[in-house]
């Protein structure tokens, strides 16, 4: 009764004061960038009803039911009343849908040489008329092309984009576009920062909640088309009959949406679970995983196939039997070949014995085995050769291994940038080193050429991500890091895509299509990566965080593994910093083509900021700008924090325009992030002062503690939730 009054007050209130503007409505963020919202702008709302009155989408299969649905219900959001289906076209603004085979209408069609062009996952979006009316076409040659084609359509007009004259096609340059999901069987994930794992493995294969259908129609979405649903560091009972069922009930709620599942397969499996050895040449070892593959598919008949991280970071593989990487790879391969599954082997691979650079490991161990795959593996390679660090020079196996199908793997979840509260837009990194040239084939010959298979001809071709999903409301641990998921699904399907373009999307799907959002937020994404780059690990520097969970600043780690430290990485001493990486040092510069390998090696042509993972560099050297590496480096830590401070300064200008929770929640985790930047800033300069013995001039802010406050900081106490108090609380 009261809340009636008061709505009665507020609307009256409303009346009289004539237009006052209703605030957005608070948003929690679960419907990620599928929001749907009325179309705000009158003249294109007319545009869009003239255009689309009513939906001919026939055709009973599951793939094309989710299309009809996804449709229904975003059509209905964006017009603001629902969209009939209907039989036929009949007037003017028909939305009609499907393939040759699923429609007639479609099958009628001149668009024959366009689908020919699209293959089997791709769609053409057509304004045209059907029968003497006006229609928008959404064809393609298979059901999961229309799914993608209906979420192209709903992405123009979520993006406020004009239908008239509307010819758009899209094909996936990729053909496996992956989610990793490091997921423990007890919930927990690995790097995770989102809550707990989205599979519920104690209720599966009884209960499917929603969210399992939203995460797929999330992926579909942005065209993801697969799901490696458990972590790296594997554990062999998810290849048991019982989770085997759990996972086909999870593969059942998938497929409609186009996803298949894969799982992460423990080499030694066959000793845990089978009481063998697990030794790739043993004639029993091989019976084992054929047995399993049948048993797999059996329940799941498109069962994706096995990832698989072996001989690394103490996972068991091949070589604990004296056999090779491809022995490891062909022996899974062959178990998987008749059914039509692969084997993603990963190159991430850590020797037993510490090599004098950890760098050069994965070409050292796979370029000599280049060729000796079958043709159903293909080896998943980190952006960098060392391990998804805010910078690095992209890894050398791109373009080193023409006769097996490279994927590349990207990490979503941000181990290393900030986890859930920095927000950093990867897509900048990504796109950095996708259009990386490896020169490879002389100049033109890109990490993307490499991966979509057009440099080498690979048959596969694959990307993956390294999930930021889990229980959490809004799924990525923050509002800005749904942006990483969405923009690694864009850049999958299509990694020509730029970042900026990438961003605009999402911001306006996201958050709003007024002007005055998208331009402040599209700047703020576009220098995030940069900042963290700077307040972080500037001038080529890298693994420099806090040992264990990488969060904080750590460059005094030395104790452990030698090359899981900060120092053998930053290399640090009185003359200077940095790891040489030259002829006169490791020579990790001899492992990219020419003339890449001349211009890393001579201090002249090596870009500044890959100045430090190249060249250890003295304290008073002068560097291109003419300043030395000492003064530069301050100016980077510091141009990182302003960048931060100004990302909050040009937030807070938006408390009108974003819902109050959203915007409260950014603003938060903003004044975290400036902290950080801080935080970073001083422990690092502290410690390298240390070596340098150099002040830090006037006009730089002074460090807030002294080395040893930051070098006994212990935080974060929950690290799937970190936070440093004695970090935050300063002023
Ligand atoms: C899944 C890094 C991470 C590990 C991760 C590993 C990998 O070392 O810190 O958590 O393990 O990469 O990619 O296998």
């Amino acid at each position: 009764m009261r809340l009636q009054a008061r709505w009665l007050s507020v609307a009256l209130g409303c009346v009289l004061l004539g237009s006052a503007p209703s605030p957005p409505r608070p948003e929690d963020g679960y419907e990620l960038w599928l929001r749907y919202r009325p179309v705000s702008d009158a003249a294109l709302r007319r545009e869009y009803r003239a255009a689309i009155g009513y939906l001919v989408l026939p055709g009973d299969s599951p793939t094309l039911r989710a299309a009809r649905a996804e449709l229904a219900t975003g059509l209905r959001g964006l017009l603001g009343s629902a969209v009939p289906l209907e039989r036929g076209v009949t007037r003017d603004g028909a939305v009609v849908a499907g393939t040759p085979a699923s429609s007639p209408l479609v099958a009628s069609l001149p668009i024959a040489a366009e689908l020919a062009r699209v293959g089997n996952e791709g769609y053409v979006l057509r304004a045209t008329r059907v029968g003497g009316k006006t229609a928008i076409v959404v064809a393609a040659n298979r059901d999961a092309g229309v799914l993608y084609g209906a979420f192209a359509l709903l992405r123009r007009l979520q993006t406020n984009r004009p239908l008239a004259g509307l010819a758009e096609s899209g094909a996936p340059r990729i053909e496996l576009r992956l989610l990793d999901h490091w997921d423990n069987l007890n919930r927990t994930v690995e790097r995770g920062y989102a809550g707990a794992s989205l599979w519920a493995w104690d209720s599966l294969p009884g209960q499917l909640p929603a969210r399992y259908r939203d995460y797929a129609r999330a992926d579909a979405s942005v065209g993801i088309n697969g799901a490696v649903l458990t972590n790296v560091n594997a554990d062999a009972r998810i290849l048991t009959a019982p989770y085997l069922a759990k996972v086909a009930a999870l593969a059942g709620v998938f497929r409609p949406w186009g996803i298949r599942v894969y799982l992460t397969a423990r080499f030694s499996a066959p000793m845990e679970i089978g009481g063998l050895t697990a030794d790739p040449l043993d004639a029993a070892v091989r019976d084992w995983w054929k047995g399993k593959a049948d048993e797999i598919y059996r329940v799941i008949p498109d069962f994706g196939g096995f990832l698989v991280k072996a001989n690394s970071e103490g996972q068991p593989g091949p070589q604990d039997y004296r056999r090779t990487h491809a022995d490891g790879a062909n022996l899974l391969a062959d178990a998987l070949a008749p059914h039509g599954g692969v084997v993603i082997w990963r190159a991430f691979v850590y020797s037993n014995d510490v090599p004098t650079d950890r760098v050069m490991q994965a070409n050292n161990e796979f370029v000599p085995l280049d060729g000796a795959f079958r043709p159903n593996v293909l080896l998943q390679v980190k952006n960098g050769p060392l391990d998804f660090q805010p910078r690095e020079p992209f890894h050398p196996l791109f373009g080193a291994m023409p006769h097996t199908p490279l994927m590349a793997e990207l990490q979503i979840t941000k181990e290393y940038l900030g986890q859930n509260t920095h927000l950093v837009y990867l897509a900048p990194m990504w796109t950095e080193v996708l259009n990386a040239d490896t020169y490879a084939h002389g100049p033109g010959s890109t990490v993307g050429r490499v991966i979509d298979g057009s440099l080498h001809g690979y048959p596969r071709t694959g990307m993956a991500g390294v999930a930021n999903v889990g229980t959490d409301r809004d799924w990525s641990g923050s509002d800005f890091n749904q942006a990483n998921w969405y923009a690694f699904g864009r850049l999958a399907w299509d990694h020509t895509l730029s970042a900026a373009q990438i961003a605009d999307e999402w911001i306006r799907q996201t958050l709003s299509n007024d002007a005055r959002v998208i331009a402040p937020v599209a700047a703020m994404m576009r220098a995030s990566r940069e900042a963290a780059v700077n307040y972080m690990t500037p001038l080529g520097l890298a693994h420099q965080m806090a040992v264990g969970h990488h969060y904080g600043p750590g460059p005094w780690v030395g104790r452990g593994r030698s090359d899981w430290t900060s120092i053998y990485y930053n290399r640090a001493d009185t003359i200077g910093l940095g790891f040489d990486r030259t002829r006169a040092g490791s020579n990790a510069v001899s492992q990219y083509f020419q003339p890449l390998r001349d211009r890393f090696a001579s201090r002249d042509s090596v870009p500044d900021d890959l100045l430090l993972w190249f060249h250890h560099v003295a304290w008073s050297e002068r560097l291109h700008s003419g300043r030395t590496l000492w003064d530069e480096l301050l100016r980077h830590y510091q141009m990182g924090i302003d960048t931060v401070r100004w990302m909050q300064r040009t937030w807070d200008g938006l408390a009108e325009r974003v819902d109050a929770a959203r915007f409260h929640r950014v603003q938060e985790l903003l004044r975290i992030q400036a902290a950080e930047a801080r935080w970073w800033r001083d422990a690092s300069v502290l410690y390298w002062q240390t070596f340098s013995h150099l002040p830090i001039p006037a006009g730089y802010e002074q460090p807030l503690h002294p080395l040893a406050f930051y070098r006994a900081l212990t935080c974060p106490s929950d690290v799937t939730k970190p936070r440093c108090p004695a970090i935050e609380e300063t002023p």
